[in-house]
């Protein structure tokens, strides 16, 4: 299919059209009963951004239509002409100017053109239902009704099916069809800004105006609308009024036969045939060309202030089509439009809330955990961009319409914005307590190890307090995410952290205690060694002292024994002496005997003192020993001297 050639936006059923070769046929066995919308046609409007003007034309067939259409926009041979008698166009064929185009306000367009297939076409199947027609009223902007010579007022009789548009045409939802031609000024305004301006453009005229009447428009409304008859049936009239009331705007250009040579005529487009089109066609179409371009404009949609983009018209066309194909059912314009913003806004709200999302992602991508702002940030950037893509899909909808759908997205990008906040808080708790691990996996254990180790009690408190400094001042330079949820794990941590060292420090204060304790033992010990070893020694002396004791007691024995046996001597001896000296006495003088009796006795006397001197002083000799006795006895059963008292310490962690 040609690039450069209209397609048809919609055909009859009995019509088909290939996509790929652009060739157009027709099923003459088959009944026309409905239309169909060609999809290739709506693509091409969905890629219309921006604003639309659709200039339609349509009357009886074979009047040049299709021809006028390309040649007014200067669009070469974009409809196909028909040289037969036969009606060449059926359905409507769209072409988009590729041209851009400028309101007064500076607003850009995109200009639509339309062709439809001659009004009678459809008649000389047997049917008079004019969807097409209707279609292509609701569609444009500017409607050029093409017909051959002036019509007369008996002609208007034949354009009774523009009286049926009121049958045909619903504005409103409510149900009220644009059919009240007496009906309030306020429904023709709303007629006004739902219908085209109707051009009427008449064909071949040759004859000159009337006096009177300074140009074709003066003629049409001074002497065609113009009805002095009061009949209510008077066709001519309804038809008249029909017009001027139901289309914002009235106009009527005229052009002469562009050849008397049927040649030319028939081959208007070929380059052969340029020279020799007459020179007042050529003008006529250059100045018709002119008055349409000043009526060019953006297509206003049901709704004040909104504007119909390529998009709309192709929601729109569906749904008039959809309606022309239901029996008991006539096109809503309001539906239509309803429809078109619904389905725009929808769409224009999942593409936006998609955008949201990828923005976000690939903003956020890697980023997570981070601060709560550059969250924000992303957010910023996301709903920017969302929001213009929403306003730009939504291009030519009122702020009202749109108002539901903007309040959705807003409240989705309000809840993504929470999610991606709860994410960054929950990968951030993550985070934090992974880097806790590590800092005290990095800090705490090697000291742990240390503190189970055979050497743990030599540890101080203050290493493992220097532990949980490491650890904080590592949780506050390294750990990323957002400020408060890392604070508030910390916190959480704090006690947590608290109660692990202070068990450690317990587990430290009793390693110390036990090793004070094993300490004091040793201590008690090597006390009670040096007392055994004083006892032992105190005993040693003891025995020492009672041996000697028992051997001076045996000398004493001994001695006591030989002084006896001594003395025993010695008074065996005196007595002996006496008894000597008695005899002797007894011999010689008695007297002498005497005395010497009484020396004798003084000496036993004195040998008896001795004797009793000696005997106490063997028995308190005995007495010594007994004594020695008792006290070696005493010593023997001595109890070894008590251990010295114990002290604790304790150490308090604050
Ligand atoms: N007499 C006359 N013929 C014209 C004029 N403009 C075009 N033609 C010729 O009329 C024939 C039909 O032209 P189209 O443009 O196909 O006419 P149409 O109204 O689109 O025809 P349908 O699509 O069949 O309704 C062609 O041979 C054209 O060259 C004109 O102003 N006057
Ligand atoms: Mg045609």
């Amino acid at each position: 299919m040609s690039e450069n050639c209209a397609v048809p936006l919609c055909l009859p059923n009995n019509s088909k059209w290939d996509e790929q070769t652009g060739e157009y046929s027709r099923d003459e066995d088959q009944d026309r009963t409905s239309l169909y919308v060609i999809d290739a046609a709506l693509e091409r409007l969905r890629n219309v951004k921006g604003p639309v003007c659709v200039v339609s034309i349509a009357g009886p067939c074979r009047k040049g239509k299709s021809y006028i259409l390309s040649k007014v926009f200067d669009q070469g041979e974009v409809f196909p002409l028909g040289h037969e008698l036969d009606p060449e166009t059926m359905g409507i064929w769209m072409w988009i100017v590729p041209e851009k185009f400028q309101d007064s306000s500076g607003q850009e367009f995109t200009v639509v053109l339309l062709d439809s297939e001659g009004i009678d076409a459809v008649s000389g199947e047997g049917s008079d239902d004019h969807c097409i027609f209707t279609l292509t009223i609701l569609l444009a902007s500017v409607l050029i009704y093409n017909s051959a010579g002036v019509p007369t007022r008996t002609d208007l009789d034949g354009l009774e099916y523009i009286m049926k548009l009121s049958q045909r045409i619903q504005i409103h939802s409510g149900g009220q069809t644009a059919g009240a031609v007496e009906g309030s000024a306020d429904d023709q305004k709303i007629f006004h800004k739902t219908f085209p301006s109707f051009v009427w453009l008449l064909r071949d005229v040759v004859l000159a105006l009337p006096k009177g009447c300074h140009n074709i428009k003066d003629y049409f409304l001074t002497r065609v609308f113009k009805t002095s008859s009061g009949s209510k049936t008077d066709k001519a009239k309804m038809v008249a009024e029909s017009i001027l009331s139901y289309f914002p705007g009235f106009d009527a250009f005229k052009l002469p036969p562009p050849s008397s040579d049927p040649d030319v005529v028939l081959n208007l487009n070929r380059d052969e045939v340029q020279d020799d089109i007459n020179k007042s066609f050529l003008r006529g179409v250059d100045e018709l060309k002119s008055s349409l371009r000043s009526k060019l404009a953006p297509k206003h949609s049901f709704n004040e202030g909104e504007f119909v983009t390529g998009e709309a018209l192709a929601t729109m066309v569906t749904s008039y089509v959809t309606a022309l194909n239901t029996p008991g059912t006539v096109p809503n314009v309001q539906n239509a439009w309803d429809v078109f913003v619904s389905t725009k806004c929808t769409q224009a709200k999942a593409a936006a809330t998609e955008s949201y999302d990828k923005t976000m992602d690939s903003e956020m991508s890697g980023k997570l955990p981070c601060e709560r702002d550059d969250v924000r940030k992303a957010q910023l950037t996301a709903l920017d961009m969302a929001l213009k893509l929403f306003e730009e899909e939504t291009f030519g909808i009122s702020s009202s319409n749109i108002e539901k759908y903007l309040n959705d997205l807003t409240a989705y990008m309000e809840n993504g914005l929470n999610c991606w906040q709860e994410r960054n808080t929950r990968l951030t708790k993550e985070s934090c307590h992974q880097l806790l691990l590590g800092l005290k996996r990095q800090h705490l254990d090697p000291v742990l190890t240390q503190l189970r180790g055979k050497d743990g009690a030599q540890m101080s408190f203050a290493e493992i307090m220097a532990c949980y400094s490491s650890i904080e001042q590592g949780f506050k330079s390294e750990a990323i995410g957002a400020e408060d949820v890392c604070a508030q794990v910390f916190l959480d941590f704090h006690p947590e952290l608290q109660a692990e060292m202070e068990k450690h420090m317990e587990h430290l204060q009793q390693l110390k205690d036990f090793d004070e304790n094993l300490a004091y033992e040793k201590e008690a010990k090597a006390q009670e060694l040096e007392q055994r070893k004083r006892v032992e020694e105190e005993k040693a002396r003891l025995e020492e002292e009672r041996r000697m004791k028992e051997r001076e007691m045996e000398l004493l024995k001994a001695k006591q024994e030989e002084e006896k046996r001594r003395l025993e001597e010695q008074m065996r001896s005196a007595m002996e002496a006496q008894r000597e000296q008695m005899q002797n006495m007894m011999r010689a003088n008695m007297d002498e005997l005497q005395r010497e009796r009484q020396h004798v006795a003084d000496q036993n006397k004195t040998m008896k003192d001795a004797m009793e001197g000696m005997q106490r002083s063997l028995n308190e000799r005995n007495g010594q020993i007994t004594n020695l006795q008792r006290q070696i006895q005493e010593i023997a059963n001595r109890p070894p001297p008590p251990p010295p008292a114990r002290k604790k310490k304790r150490c308090v962690v604050m």
